[in-house]
């Protein structure tokens, strides 16, 4: 009797979390865990960032250099937070071919990554968070008599890859999944095609003795690392940010190095190849988001038509989408290694592209030097 009545307060916690959880999931999130902003995994998950620094891997990631300490102590990023609710999203809009880089097959198509042919996750997992902050806020009143704060003034915080947090290695430990050997985090259930997600409150909700990580399911399997167009997976777990076709296409500024350019093939913004792979993508569920929904046909669009977006087609078709971050010049780039790499399918279509990729020239010194790459490689190539 005794031992029942000592129970009773975790039952009750373990009851809020089931209702958050199932509020999250009526707000598109697939999933959620909760962890304490004082889990050990902070200060662990700075000492493999400094060492993963240390060896030059981030590129030009300087931001990766910043707010170690934040990094370190969660706790300091939102005053009074006592929990970190975890949260994963769904983001496919159709579900790929398994084990297959279906991508390759459409030659001639610019490929968007998965994640970002809709509306910009950020704004989305964030708004979505808030409202599930409101909704808890809503409910404190019937969580009084649990010893959880519920009795002092709410404090909440949003993120979705929009402060120095360990968002991986935090879902891994709450329970979402297990890092790949991609570096990617993978639900058993779901795949890896999902955004993370943090909300920070002040309410004491974790589980107790939590382990860091969810047990790995990757086995002896190494596609990932074999398939990886430009070698960046330079060991299980290991990321050469610099070499990630992903970083290259979004991230870098100025000219991509030769040596990655036949690597990136049809690629224009991002790369989902280690995940196309993935025999746990099999298992990848369809969003739930409207937000995700594919804009302007983002998911089925030639080489041919993005390059001949003007500027102003381009800040129309990329309102509120993650493609701005890369800016117009930048995705004009991708698409003129692109285009280097299309097979056209006959003399006609390939003098098609030559023009259009000779009626850039002269705009711009750095992207010149990628039309002038790209109409090298066509001119190889033997069309009859
Ligand atoms: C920087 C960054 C990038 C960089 C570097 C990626 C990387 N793997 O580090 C670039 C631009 C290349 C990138 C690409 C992509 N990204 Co990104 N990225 C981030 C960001 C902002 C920080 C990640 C980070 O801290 N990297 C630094 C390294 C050191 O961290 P790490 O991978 O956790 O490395 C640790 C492990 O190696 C670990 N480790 C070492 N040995 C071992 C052994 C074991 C057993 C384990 C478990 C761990 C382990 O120690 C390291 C140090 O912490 C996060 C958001 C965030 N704030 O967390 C999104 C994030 C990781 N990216 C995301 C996505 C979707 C992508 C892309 C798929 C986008 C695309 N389709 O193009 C690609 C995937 C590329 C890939 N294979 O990782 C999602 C991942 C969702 C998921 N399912 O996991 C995140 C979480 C953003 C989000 N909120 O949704 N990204
Ligand atoms: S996103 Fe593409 S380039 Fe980057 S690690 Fe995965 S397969 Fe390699
Ligand atoms: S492809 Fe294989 S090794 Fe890579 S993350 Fe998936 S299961 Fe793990």
């Amino acid at each position: 009797m005794t031992d029942l009545i000592a129970m009773q307060p975790s039952d009750d916690i373990a009851e809020v979390r089931a209702w958050i959880r199932q509020k999250a999931q009526e707000l598109g999130f697939a999933d959620c865990g909760f962890l304490s902003v004082h889990h050990p995994l902070f200060a662990q998950q700075t000492q493999a960032l400094k060492q993963w620094l240390n060896q030059g891997l981030n590129g030009t990631l300087d931001f990766l250099h910043e707010n170690h300490e934040l990094r370190a102590n969660p706790h300091k990023l939102v005053e009074h937070a006592k929990t970190i609710i975890s949260v994963r999203m769904d983001y496919l809009h159709t579900t790929p071919t398994p084990r297959c880089v279906e991508d390759n097959h459409r030659p001639n198509h610019a490929i968007i990554a998965r994640y970002a042919r809709g509306r910009d996750y950020h704004k989305t997992v964030r708004q979505q968070l808030k409202k599930l902050a409101i909704a808890i806020e809503n409910e404190l009143p019937n969580w009084q008599h649990l010893h959880i704060g519920a009795d002092k003034p709410f404090v909440f915080r949003p993120f979705s890859d929009s402060a120095p947090i360990f968002e991986r290695p935090i879902a891994d430990a709450a329970g979402l999944g297990w890092t790949g050997k991609h570096t990617l985090l993978i639900n058993r259930q779901a795949g890896s095609f999902f955004n993370l997600g943090e909300l920070f409150i002040s309410l004491d909700l974790a589980e107790k003795n939590q382990p860091h990580a969810t047990k790995s399911h990757c086995g002896s399997c190494s596609a990932c690392i074999d398939i990886c167009p430009t070698g960046a997976i330079i060991a299980p777990h290991t990321l050469d940010a610099a070499a990630c076709i992903s970083y290259l296409t979004i991230e870098h500024k100025g000219s991509i190095d030769h040596k990655y350019r036949k690597a990136i093939g049809n690629r224009i913004f991002g790369c989902d190849d280690c995940q196309l792979i993935c025999p746990w993508n099999r298992y990848a569920k369809i969003s739930t988001v409207a937000d995700y929904a594919p804009r302007h046909g983002l998911d089925d669009i030639w080489l041919l038509d993005v390059w001949q977006w003007s500027e102003a087609e381009f800040l129309t078709k990329t309102e509120g989408s993650p493609l701005r971050r890369t800016g117009y010049l930048h995705l004009l780039r991708n698409t003129a290694i692109a285009l280097g790499n299309c097979q056209p399918t006959d003399r006609h279509a390939l003098n098609t592209v030559l023009n259009a990729l000779t009626q850039r020239l002269g705009d711009n010194e750095m992207l010149d030097e990628h039309i002038l790459w790209a109409i090298e490689q066509l001119h190889a190539l033997s069309v009859v």
